[in-house]
């Protein structure tokens, strides 16, 4: 049962009214909310560094250009959203730690490797496109901070989109071999994108809770649903193979079947035994090491101009 003031908390979040970060709230809507938020930014920052392989790689001067501005979009999405956790109370230093301490959760999706120059159009296609699925509502979520940070992230992430597309299309209209590369691309990171939407309804621990708060707006198996109702098609357009002997069109319900995932593979990923988890973690925090003297360099200077001002 509620507390009175729990009960107005709640009864303004269905009135739509959106929490600002002074609202009085529940301890456990806060926490829940430094939880998604944090590994949102986590994701954000970790989901960089699969691409940064193909930096050097890139086949044309342009294409090289575009991957650098989608990496560099990345790092600022992560940016907004570790400033919209710190609203709630917590550190950017805090939260850092715990990534770098293996303690805090990123998305899934970053710990496969991207083995060919084809997984960059996959990963924008399939990855970007499944998280503007995903995010697309939470435009509209109750916490106002996060809610402002989703909309101009959602419209880096279309561009991001569209770019990965572009290099899919670019190689089914190229030779044989391009069109395979293509091909085998989809069909590494096709059952690892509809992972990204979280464990079925069924286990989705948090899901009840989030969405009463709407923290969620919809549930992870809804919007698994719209993300393959939505890429078959762009499939078909591509001439590609879905690689799921299941999928089929199901008449009654005007949605596609599809296939079971296997939860195994993802709650093994999720104890960091992916084929990149400790690559990642690993690179991640080299890079936040070898920062150091930068960040001490931007004190050291900050420090200066405040004596200065003070003398
Ligand atoms: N990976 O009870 P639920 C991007 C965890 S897009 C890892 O259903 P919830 C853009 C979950 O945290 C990717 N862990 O949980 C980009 C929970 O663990 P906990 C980031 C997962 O929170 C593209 C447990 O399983 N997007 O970065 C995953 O209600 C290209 C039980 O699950 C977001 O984070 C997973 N796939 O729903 C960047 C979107 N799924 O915390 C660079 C915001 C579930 O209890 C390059 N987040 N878990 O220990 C959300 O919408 C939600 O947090 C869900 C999970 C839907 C991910």
């Amino acid at each position: 049962d509620m507390s009175p003031e729990e009960q107005a908390f709640q009864a303004r979040i269905d009135a739509g009214v959106k929490i600002e970060p002074k609202d009085w709230m529940p301890e456990a809507y806060r926490k829940t909310l430094v939880r998604q938020i944090s590994q949102h930014a986590h994701s954000e920052i970790v989901g960089q560094l699969p691409e940064a392989n193909w930096v050097t790689r890139a086949p044309t001067l342009e294409r090289k250009a575009i991957l650098l501005a989608k990496i560099q979009d990345e790092a600022g999405h992560g940016l907004y959203l570790y400033s919209a956790a710190e609203t709630l109370g917590v550190s950017r230093d805090a939260l850092l730690g715990d990534l770098h301490a293996g303690k805090a959760k990123y998305s899934s999706i970053f710990n496969y490797p991207t083995l060919s120059w084809a997984d960059m159009g996959a990963i924008g296609w399939l990855v970007d496109g499944s998280a503007i699925i995903n995010q697309i509502p939470l435009c509209r979520c109750s916490y106002g901070p996060y809610s402002r940070a989703m909309v101009r992230v959602c419209k880096e992430e279309s561009f991001h989109a569209r770019q990965g597309y572009d290099i899919m299309l670019a190689l089914c209209r190229g030779t044989p071999e391009q069109k395979q590369m293509a091909q085998d691309a989809l069909n590494r990171w096709w059952w690892p994108a509809l992972m990204m939407f979280g464990p079925s309804d069924a286990e989705s621990v948090n899901s009840a809770q989030s969405m009463q708060w709407r923290i969620k707006l919809f549930s992870n198996d809804e919007l698994r649903q719209r993300m393959v109702d939505q890429t078959i098609p762009q499939i078909e357009y591509l001439g590609l193979t879905v690689p799921d002997p299941d999928l089929k069109w199901n008449e009654e319900r005007g949605r596609y079947d599809f296939g079971d995932i296997n939860w195994d593979e993802f709650h093994n990923v999720l104890r960091g035994n992916g084929p990149c988890n400790r690559e990642r973690l690993a690179t991640r925090k080299k890079a936040y090491d070898d920062g150091a003297w930068f960040r001490d360099a931007l004190v050291a200077h900050a420090d200066k101009r405040a004596a200065r001002k003070a003398a």
